[in-house]
């Protein structure tokens, strides 16, 4: 039976190891959705359609869709019978926090978790990088 695995994020913007993750999760799974999705405790930087935009700019593969939703996980894993959930962890605080969130996951829509570890060379990037160097607007070039 093909297995569905959700990559959820906040993709707010997508970096290269948010791509990471979902292209290897593409290896593994018969069928990835990207799921941009809407984190209460960060306050948002781009419009949602925006960041769908942005990953279906980036994102060219034959196994992989992208989506949205602005509720809990779990209805959307639900709703469209996810087997799995693809999480990528980089620090050992991602673990933990992670761990306690697969293990409500499960208990409550019966989805299972997969951790992709960080590839080599990515376990730096995040959103929050990303953006304050885009917006640093040359600043190496200003007066020390
Ligand atoms: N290398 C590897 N993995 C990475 C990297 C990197 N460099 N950067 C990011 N990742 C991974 C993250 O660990 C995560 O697995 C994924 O990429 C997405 O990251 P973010 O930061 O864009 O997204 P998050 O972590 O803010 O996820 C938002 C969710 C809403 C999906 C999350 O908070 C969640 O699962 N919540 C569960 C509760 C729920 O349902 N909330 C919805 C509204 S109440």
């Amino acid at each position: 039976q093909a297995t569905l695995a959700v990559c959820a994020g906040s993709f707010d913007p997508v970096t290269p190891g948010h791509l990471d993750v979902i292209i290897r999760a593409a290896g593994l799974f018969d069928r990835v959705i990207a799921l941009v999705a809407v984190n209460p405790a960060k306050e948002g930087r781009h419009p949602i359609p925006r960041r769908v935009a942005m990953l279906r700019e980036e994102l060219s593969h034959p196994r992989v869709t992208v989506d949205s939703w602005d509720g809990l996980l779990v209805d959307y894993c639900r709703k469209v019978g996810a087997d799995v959930l693809v999480r990528g962890v980089r620090t050992h605080a991602d673990v933990a926090q992670e761990l306690s969130m697969a293990e409500m996951n499960l208990a409550v829509a019966g989805v299972r978790t997969v951790f992709l570890p960080t590839s080599p060379g990515l376990g730096h990037v995040s959103s929050t990088l990303v953006t304050e160097l885009g917006d640093s607007d040359g600043g190496a070039a200003a007066p020390a």
